[in-house]
């Protein structure tokens, strides 16, 4: 049917999402954002209205981790498109399908001194692997084609499109409004490896006396977590993970080892890592987290196969043997294939993970207060089923979590940002979390620091009544950073501390059902309390700081 469609660009923008799957939309309004709402309010997405952009892309980003459906987020023009940004970069990083349209100063008034006008062209370019500012209402449904397909396949990743007011009520030709359904699942066009390649590590493997699996983000955003146990067991090899990389096997099982690294990982797990005379990372950059400073495992210390969907990150930090490049499922399934059965021996990731959690015990039963973060990690863990999703905030839940808290099942049910580690992202990770996969519990782990950089958006949990419960380490302190003061400046301590917030008092102001704990005693019940609720809860945790604690992170351990 050729003609021009009677309907509003708009509306064509938001006929554009629905082909391309999209339910559900995270974000903010503004003034030129007017004929975006009408649209939106005439259609069957969706919206969920937040109270700063920022947590919108956050709420975009939980919801795209854990439903493998593209997030969309958006927000008006100036800052709107400011504050989008930080959601947007840690997405794009976490090669995590994330869409950000921020509307615009109209074409007309560009150059003109006009209110919020900004070059969103080049603010988004660095930040993101797809963007564009439309300049004409025709190009609306090819740049969201583009949009798409370039969010979701190769490395996923983040986009960002600007719809000034003007192209926003322009007319598009009828004909032109079509797109593929697929690509609004990401990994949407899985590539397969080279069999040549998948032969080599093979071969290497054969020889190979003690290797092991190093997973990174790649395998859960893959679906490969089935393929990766098989691969586990054909091998009878251990099986490590990023903090990414939590949830590609379930870690009750006996190949599991855990988290490595120097945020999460112990000496426990360190010692598997240098145990191995091969090393198979999937979807794993090995960067200076996983890696410890590319100490663990060390240069030439093992044989390296690579398995990774960017042909770039092999290779980067370590001289690799065997680069498999493709979807991390089909480069497992191949090398499943290939791979002749081995005996194994797990005896030494059995007696590094008895100890590491024998020390863990010891104080996760303390009664002491303030509550030590063994106690809290080892309480929720009992209180929450299976299924759950924990979203953990840098500080001390990021270490703390990732470290003991153990991932019951494979697949999404733990994550952190981990690309940029900034504040204040948990929450509302968590309310995306919610809408992606709203039969589980969803819990979100956050510092006081961070409570301080996502507080407003408890309004949107009281509004919208979401059965979310928010856990507040309380320390009166970045814990962080006063820990790295403490044993890399000689305890100089400077400009860390805060004031100490009643946390379930400001809740409370909002409509939230708060509680405080200071006696580890009552922690267990208090938390099971608030995960039963129907609706949003939070409690707040008086902790021991950080630079008190043993943390699981290598560099203060040291
Ligand atoms: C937006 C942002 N600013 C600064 C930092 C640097 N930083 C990393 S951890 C940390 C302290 C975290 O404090 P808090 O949330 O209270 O948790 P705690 O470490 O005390 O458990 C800071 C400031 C950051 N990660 N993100």
């Amino acid at each position: 049917m050729s003609g021009t469609s009677t309907r509003t660009a708009a509306q064509i923008l938001v006929d554009a999402l629905r082909i391309h799957g999209v339910e559900i939309v995270f974000g903010l309004c503004g003034d030129t954002s007017l004929p975006l709402y009408d649209a939106f309010r005439s259609s069957s997405l969706r919206h969920i209205l937040t109270r700063d952009e920022r947590h919108a892309a956050y709420m975009a980003d939980g919801y795209a981790r854990v439903s493998g459906k593209v997030g969309v987020c958006e927000g008006p023009s100036g800052g709107g498109a400011t504050y989008i940004l930080p959601g947007l970069v840690e997405a794009n990083e976490s090669s995590v399908a994330v869409l950000a349209i921020n509307t615009d100063v109209s074409v007309s008034s560009r150059g003109r001194f006009t209110l919020t006008e900004l070059d969103q062209k080049n603010l988004f370019k660095p930040v993101t692997k797809w963007n564009a500012v439309l300049d004409r209402s025709a190009d609306i449904p090819r740049v969201l084609r583009n949009a798409f397909e370039a969010m979701t396949t190769g490395r996923p990743g983040a986009a960002h499109v600007a719809l000034p007011f003007d192209v926003q009520n322009g007319p598009v030709e009828r004909s032109e409004v079509w797109g593929d359904p697929t690509y609004g699942r990401f990994p949407s066009r899985r590539v397969a490896p080279d069999s040549e390649y998948v032969e080599l590590a093979a071969k290497l493997l054969r020889k190979a006396k003690n290797p092991l699996l190093i997973c990174g983000g790649g395998v859960v955003l893959s679906g490969a977590e089935q393929e990766l146990q098989e691969l586990a067991e054909k091998l009878n090899a251990p099986v490590a993970t990023t903090v990414s990389g939590k949830g590609s096997i379930d870690e009750r099982c006996a190949h599991s080892v855990g988290v490595v690294g120097s945020n999460g990982g112990t000496p426990e797990t360190r010692a598997v890592v240098d145990a191995a005379d091969a090393i198979i990372f999937v979807g794993c950059r090995a960067g200076s987290v996983t890696t410890e400073r590319w100490r663990h495992p060390k240069d030439g210390a093992a044989r390296i196969i690579h398995i990774d969907v960017d042909p770039a990150v092999p290779g980067r930090n370590y001289k690799v043997d065997v680069p498999l490049v493709g979807d991390a499922r089909l480069c497992l399934s191949a090398l499943n294939e290939a791979v002749t059965a081995r005996e194994g021996d797990l005896t030494l990731v059995d007696q590094k993970k008895r100890e590491k959690f024998a020390a863990f015990d010891e104080l996760a039963n303390s009664n002491e207060a303030p509550v030590r973060p063994e106690r809290v990690v080892a309480e929720l863990q009992k209180v929450l089923d299976a299924d759950a999703i924990v979203v953990a905030d840098p500080g001390t839940p990021c270490p703390y979590f990732s470290a003991y808290y153990t991932v019951r099942g494979a697949g999404r049910r733990f994550f952190s940002n981990r690309a940029h580690g900034a504040l204040g992202y948990s929450l509302a990770a968590a309310v995306g979390a919610h809408f992606g996969r709203p039969s589980v519990k969803t819990v979100a782990v956050m510092g006081d620091g961070s409570f301080g950089m996502c507080v407003g958006e408890l309004e949107t949990l009281a509004r919208l009544k979401l059965p979310i419960t928010l856990v507040v380490i309380s320390n009166a302190t970045y814990g962080w950073i006063k820990a790295g003061q403490k044993s890399g400046y000689g305890k100089r301590y400077f400009s860390v501390d805060f004031s100490e917030t009643d946390h379930a008092r400001v809740a409370e102001a909002f409509g939230v059902k708060a509680w405080r704990v200071t006696d580890p005693n009552s922690l267990k019940e208090t938390l099971a309390k608030a995960i039963s609720l129907g609706g949003p809860a939070l409690v707040d945790i008086v902790c021991q700081p950080l630079h008190e604690s043993r943390a699981p992170v290598s560099e203060w351990v040291a």
